[in-house]
């Protein structure tokens, strides 16, 4: 079974810059490296989601638990029908079978991205089954390390421990802390955003999710900073970031102050019923390729438009309408991993998409993931990206 990390690092990288011109819009070289650029004997090392990936932490199924039901889980559970399950099972073990249905699709994810030559690491198993607690909150358990894109966000030769805003996945960071320090050791900088305090203040007292037709509202106040590292994206000097039912004013706010001068931290509008994190509504997939999710994208920034990016409309999820998913929505579909400008792993069975990818120049690689998708999300969200090959530069 999945084994703790415990490789050692490989040899830094070069710092080869990207291949391939870019589609259509202009990329030019960043200006001359600020405090921030990666230095090129980081083990650590990402600017954006196409460089040619290198490392990869990716997520484990093993000792995974329902999510306890919180003040938090209205928000996110789209499917109301759901909500008898959560509030009976959570905090329980998931059943057996789903778990090893899913681990299958994880381990094969994994075998993928091996086969591709990407190193592979894992997140190491934690107790999630113990009851946690904090001034003014508690609960029967955590959740899991299925999803490492939520906990850390990797930018240039920095890792970021977000502040998350599920009080079930306060203790979460732990399951990464051997890979953290290693990477410490090895020369990237680490760091921690505010420990938030989660307590009944961060939320809408009777929140109710908004209908389709109503306008957007989400769950959380400004009490404090909040936000998980799949609610933004990289795109080179610019990052992009979504308000979510995890995201807040203040963590936007948090991250621009945090990464400037370096990056520019872009809001985007979105418009969501259950708005959570922003790799299934707005992904810059390659230097000119903008996927949007045909709805929630309100408003895509001016400045893909005006620097000529081709914006991509993720056509309709092939995924049966009665599968079950307890944590995302079917257009888990646009939750894709580039390995390269052309290379993406994309669900299979969502024929659409992997037309439209090789219709818009990609090269798409199907791996079976509805089985992981049911208990997690997508391919973006089981990994995190730790190294890719490339170089700090402005697309716009
Ligand atoms: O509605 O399917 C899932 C995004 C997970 N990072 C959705 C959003």
């Amino acid at each position: 079974m999945n084994q703790a990390a415990s490789s050692p690092v490989p040899p830094p990288a070069s710092p080869v810059p990207t291949s391939g011109a870019p589609s259509s819009a202009a990329s030019s070289p960043a200006s001359p490296s600020t405090g921030r650029a990666a230095s090129p004997s980081s083990p650590v090392h990402v600017y954006n989601e196409w460089d040619p990936l290198e490392e990869v932490v990716v997520g484990i199924v093993e000792d995974a638990m329902v999510p306890p039901w919180d003040v938090i889980m209205p928000a996110v559970v789209h499917d109301k029908t759901l909500w008898e399950f959560f509030k009976a099972n959570g905090g329980k073990r998931w059943p057996l079978e789903m778990l090893k249905k899913a681990e299958a699709d994880v381990e094969g994810f994994v075998h993928i991205l091996e086969a591709e030559g990407v190193t592979v690491r894992r997140p190491e198993r934690f107790a999630w089954d113990r009851p946690i607690a904090a001034p003014g909150w508690s609960l029967p358990s955590s959740c899991y390390a299925l999803m490492p894109r939520d906990v850390l966000f990797v930018i240039g030769d920095e890792i970021i421990e977000t502040p998350m805003g599920w009080r079930s996945r306060y203790f979460e960071h732990h399951a990464y802390k051997s890979l953290c320090k290693e990477y410490f050791q090895g020369g990237a900088r680490w760091v921690a955003a505010p420990r938030p305090e989660l307590t009944d203040a961060d939320y809408v007292e009777g929140y109710v999710a908004p209908e389709e037709d109503e306008p957007q509202r989400f769950c959380l106040t400004e009490h404090e900073p909040l936000f998980d590292a799949a609610d933004a994206i990289k795109c080179g000097r610019d990052v992009f970031i979504a308000r979510s039912s995890c995201c807040n004013g203040s963590g936007i706010e948090w991250l621009r102050r945090h990464l400037a001068p370096e990056f520019s931290v872009h809001e985007v509008e979105i418009h969501d019923t259950h708005p959570m994190h922003i790799d299934a509504t707005f992904y810059p997939l390659a230097p000119g390729k903008l996927l949007v999710h045909p709805t929630r994208c309100v408003k895509v920034p001016e400045m893909f438009t005006t620097a000529g990016w081709d914006v991509l409309t993720c056509p309709e999820p092939l995924m049966p309408a009665d599968h079950p998913l307890y944590n995302c929505s079917r257009w888990i579909c646009m939750n894709v991993l580039m390995l390269d400008e052309e290379r993406v792993i994309v669900s299979k069975g969502e024929d659409d998409l992997v037309r439209a990818f090789k219709k818009w120049g990609l090269k798409p690689i199907e791996c079976p993931f509805y089985d992981f998708e049911t208990i997690g999300g997508g391919f973006h969200c089981a990994s995190l990206d730790i190294r890719r090959r490339g170089e700090l530069k402005s697309y716009f």
